[in-house]
């Protein structure tokens, strides 16, 4: 039989088409720009991108979403060219994917489905490897919806490949059964993240967010020993890495490196990272990290804006940390950056410059909101000592005959609470 695909080792790269619409004048550049984000996405997958077709057209058509023409075109180029894939930058009905897949006689995929086989390909921890499963399934589920075939025509290759070994299902009864499975793994996964949570008591959290390829793992290297795997490709990180990070003994903190985001991420991707983007949602403080050497930002701000407002994340929390200055060539488009946006810093993750006043923009920050005091416990006021153990951070503590002194860090709004505390314990 022939084969279609290339595996890791294999010679033979998959090759494809990919393919978007324009539907008028204005969406041309921003179609223009998601193709060629799409070209970094499918060589991230191990593809080779042969062709990169617009297709303009005001509407799109509801049997084949190019038109019938369009298709049997595809289907001659596909063939001169030695096309195993056509990639679409949009989203394909379940109908428009198989007419498509039947005339050309090729493997059809979506903007979705790249993202989930890199997603696939690089979950590594177990909870990222049960989300990617879920999200490739509750995908798959859909599109079988009314199909009385099964998609045994994909033969393997990028859209096939799921978590570890296993080949993805492609029968509906077993899919649902599967996905109630790993929706209760996530249950447990989640109610095990939250005892962990509590038990590292309220240290101050700050999560790195941001487009992926921003340079997330690479500051998070910097700041940590981490040793975060850091690639030119996207989605090189899936999963959450948290370590502790020491300013000076009176500010410590958490730090949480996580998945990348991506414009027009699905809502359903989104969801299904609940587990791994938890920290992030609930941090303290946000560093919202942008590759300032990229032309269009403002297009990767936006994006990263969605998903976070999608994921009920606050904005105003958040610090716009531009990195990657070693690569833009004058400095009054830095300081235009800064001044633009409010509560920004510049520096370059990879050369280390400005790593500093990052720090100190953070420190100021802890300071803000929380405040360093040290309080006494008479061994009668165990509740009060208990509240305050599940509030603040522990910096030092030291036991004499009278009790136990605690110096803590704490939220400025818990202080006051406790200090109008008049409750005795007897
Ligand atoms: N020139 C330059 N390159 C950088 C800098 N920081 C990161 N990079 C490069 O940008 C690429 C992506 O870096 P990562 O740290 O993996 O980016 P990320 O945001 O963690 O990406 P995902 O995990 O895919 O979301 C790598 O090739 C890094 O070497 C920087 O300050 N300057
Ligand atoms: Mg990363």
């Amino acid at each position: 039989m022939k084969k279609l695909y290339s595996l890791v080792g294999e010679e033979k790269k998959e090759r494809v088409i990919l393919l978007t619409v324009s539907r008028n004048p204005k969406e041309r550049w921003e179609k223009f720009d998601g193709l060629k984000e799409m070209a970094s996405l499918a060589e991230t997958a191990g593809c080779e991108v042969v062709e990169q077709l617009i297709q303009n057209r005001r509407k799109y058509d509801t049997a084949t979403f190019i038109g019938s023409g369009k298709v049997q075109e595809l289907k001659k180029i596909s063939h001169e060219h030695k096309i195993d894939t056509i990639i679409f930058n949009e989203e394909l009905t379940p109908s428009q994917k198989r007419k498509i897949e039947d005339i050309t006689e090729r493997k059809i995929l979506d903007r979705r489905e790249l993202i989930l086989d890199i997603f696939a390909q690089h979950a590594k921890t177990e909870t990222a490897k049960i989300e990617v499963e879920l999200a490739q399934l509750k995908f798959r589920f859909h599109m079988l919806q009314g199909a009385g075939i099964e998609l045994s025509r994909l033969g393997g290759g990028i859209g096939t490949r799921g978590p570890g070994e296993q080949r993805l299902e492609v029968d509906r009864r077993r899919i649902r059964t599967r996905i109630s499975r790993l929706e209760k793994d996530i249950e447990r996964i989640e109610k095990s993240q939250k005892t962990q949570t509590k038990r590292r008591s309220r240290i101050f959290r700050v999560a790195l967010l941001g487009y992926t390829n921003a340079g997330k793992s690479t500051l998070m290297n910097v700041l940590s020993d981490a040793n975060i795997l850091v690639e030119d490709k996207l989605f090189a990180t899936l999963d959450a890495t948290t370590r502790l990070i020491e300013i000076d003994p009176l500010h410590k903190f958490l730090m949480t490196d996580t998945i990348g985001f991506i414009k027009n991420l699905p809502p359903q991707l989104i969801a299904s990272f609940h587990a791994t983007l938890d920290e992030a949602i609930k941090a303290d403080l946000r560093l919202h990290i942008v590759d300032a050497s990229y032309e269009n930002i403002n297009r990767h701000m936006e994006a990263t804006r969605n998903i976070m407002q999608k994921l009920g994340i606050e904005e105003k929390r958040t610090v716009i940390v531009f990195n990657k200055i070693d690569m833009i060539p004058t400095e009054e488009v830095v300081e235009r950056l800064l001044r633009k946006f409010a509560d920004s810093v510049a520096i370059s993750a990879k050369d280390g410059i400005g790593i500093k006043g990052l720090l100190k923009a953070i420190q100021k920050i802890m300071d803000k909101d929380t405040e360093i005091v040290d309080l006494f416990f008479h061994p009668s006021e165990g509740k009060k000592l208990s509240w305050v153990r599940e509030r603040a951070y522990v910096i030092g503590e030291r036991n004499d005959k009278e009790g136990l002194h605690l110096k803590v860090r704490m939220e400025k709004k818990d202080i006051n609470k406790l200090k109008n505390c008049n409750i005795r314990e007897i």
